[in-house]
C-alpha cells in the first residue's frame, strides 16, 4: 500500500510531466525516512496551478499558498518552528512571474526551505498562456502571434541572488530527479530544483528534452562554473549546479529560538499588547 497517497482523484493529463516529480518527490521522502527524518516533521506549500494539485496526492501536512505568495508563506513557517522541513512546490509562471520577488529574497536571505518548480513553460491551468520561460515563438492564448520576447534564465537568475543550493531536473529522469530532491531538502539553507516538466497539453517537451538534456558530471566548485553551468544552450545540464555552505536566515535572526514551541499564551500575549497599547 502507499502510505503517502491519498484518497484524490489525479486529475492530470496522462502523460503530464507531473506524474514524473511526484512520483521522484515519494521516493525521496521515503529516503529521507530510512535516514531518519520524521514525517510528521515535513511540511509541503503549494501555489495555485497544475503542480499545486500535488498536494492533493501526498498524505502529508501542508498549506496551499496563494498563487505566486507560497513561498513567502514557506518562509513563515520555517521561521515560526526551524525544527520543520518545509518543501514548497510552484509552478513557473506562479514563481518566476507572479512571485517572482519572493523566490529572489528568499535565495538572498538563504531562507531554509526547498523550492521544487514545475517548469512547464506555460500557465497550465489557465490553458497556456506564456510564462517568463516560455521560449521566442511560443504560441498561446496570449500570445497567439507568438512570443516576442526571450525567456529569462531561472537558474543564473538564482545564483546572482545568492541561492546556496541550485539545480536543474529533468521530470522523465526519475532516479536523478529523486537523488536531486534528496539534496536540496537536506541541505541546510536555500535550495530550488528548476524541474523540466513537460505539459503534453500547451507545450510538448518530450522530444526536445530527450535530444538535449546532459547529465553534470560534478557540482561546478566556483560560482563562474556554476554560471557556465546554467547559461548553456547547446545541452541542458542536469544536476546539482550550485551547493555551498552558508548559515541560514533563521538562524542569523533567531538563534536558537523556536518561536512556535515558546510561545506564549493567548491570555498573556493579549495582556502585554493591552500594555502596550495603554
Ligand atoms: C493572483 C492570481 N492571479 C491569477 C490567478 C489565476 N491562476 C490560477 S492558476 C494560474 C496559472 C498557473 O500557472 P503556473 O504557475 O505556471 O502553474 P501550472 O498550472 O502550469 O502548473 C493562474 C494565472 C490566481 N489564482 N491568482
Ligand atoms: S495541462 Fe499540462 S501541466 Fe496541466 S495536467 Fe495537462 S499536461 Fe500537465
Amino acid at each position: 500500500m502507499d502510505d503517502l497517497a491519498t484518497y484524490a482523484e489525479n486529475t492530470w493529463c496522462p502523460g503530464c510531466g507531473n506524474f514524473g516529480i511526484l512520483g521522484a518527490f515519494k521516493k525521496a521522502v521515503r529516503q529521507l525516512e530510512a535516514g531518519g527524518m520524521d514525517r510528521r516533521d515535513l511540511v509541503v506549500v503549494a501555489g495555485i496551478g497544475q503542480h499545486g494539485k500535488i498536494f492533493d496526492y501526498l498524505n502529508l501536512s501542508g498549506f496551499y499558498g496563494l498563487h505566486g505568495r507560497s513561498v513567502a508563506t514557506a518562509q513563515g513557517i520555517k521561521l515560526a518552528n526551524p525544527r520543520l522541513k518545509v518543501v514548497v512546490f510552484v509552478g513557473d509562471g506562479d514563481t518566476y512571474g507572479e512571485g517572482l520577488s519572493h523566490v529572489v529574497f528568499a535565495a538572498k536571505r538563504n531562507s531554509d526551505i526547498t523550492v521544487i518548480v514545475h517548469n512547464n513553460g506555460a500557465y497550465g491551468l489557465t490553458t497556456g498562456q506564456a510564462t517568463p520561460t516560455s521560449v521566442k515563438g511560443f504560441h498561446g492564448p496570449s500570445t497567439p502571434r507568438g512570443s516576442v520576447e526571450e525567456p529569462f534564465n531561472p537558474l543564473m537568475l538564482m545564483l546572482s541572488a545568492g541561492a546556496t543550493f541550485v539545480a536543474r531536473g529533468y521530470a522523465a529522469k526519475l532516479d536523478h530527479l529523486t537523488d536531486l530532491f534528496v539534496r536540496a531538502i537536506t541541505h541546510e539553507g536555500f535550495s530550488l530544483v528548476d524541474v523540466l516538466q513537460p505539459c503534453v497539453t500547451f507545450n510538448n517537451t518530450y522530444d526536445l528534452y530527450n535530444g538535449s538534456v546532459t547529465e553534470l558530471d560534478a557540482t561546478p566548485e566556483s560560482f563562474e562554473d556554476s554560471m557556465g553551468a546554467a547559461r548553456r544552450t547547446d545541452r541542458l545540464l542536469i544536476g546539482v549546479i550550485r551547493d555551498v555552505v552558508a548559515e541560514p536566515y533563521h538562524r542569523l535572526l533567531l538563534g536558537d529560538l523556536r518561536p512556535a514551541e515558546t510561545r506564549r499564551s493567548d491570555a498573556r500575549r493579549l495582556t502585554a499588547i493591552r500594555k502596550a497599547l495603554a
